[in-house]
């Protein structure tokens, strides 16, 4: 018989992984020294957000002490609040942003 090639025979009959990952909420907290205007910048700079959306999310930790700022897998979440956290250390406020588990 002549060979023929299978090629990735496995791969091809191999179920293909559907399921959804666990998504992650980066939430940021309120405090009493961070500036506002340093709160929305920070939602423009590493949540894609616009002035119109970060200004109202900022309003929302500002009124209710916490705000979601994304969804995302567990990396990138985990990720962006490290990214969130170092900035404001840098500059020298207390903004402090943690990752909780989406349901
Ligand atoms: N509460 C701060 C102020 O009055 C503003 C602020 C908003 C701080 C959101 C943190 O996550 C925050 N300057």
């Amino acid at each position: 018989l002549p060979n023929y090639d299978d090629g990735d025979l496995a791969l091809e009959y191999a179920k293909p992984e559907l399921k959804r990952p666990r998504m992650y909420r980066v939430v940021l907290l309120n405090d009493d020294y961070t500036p506002m205007e340093f709160v929305v910048e920070v939602l423009e700079t590493f949540f894609n957000m616009d002035r119109e959306q970060a200004t109202q999310v900022m309003l929302t930790v500002h009124t209710k002490g916490k705000g979601i700022c994304g969804l995302y897998t567990r990396d990138i979440a985990e990720t962006k609040a490290e990214q969130v956290n170092q900035y404001a250390r840098e500059c020298q406020h207390p903004l402090l942003s943690e990752v909780e588990p989406s349901e």
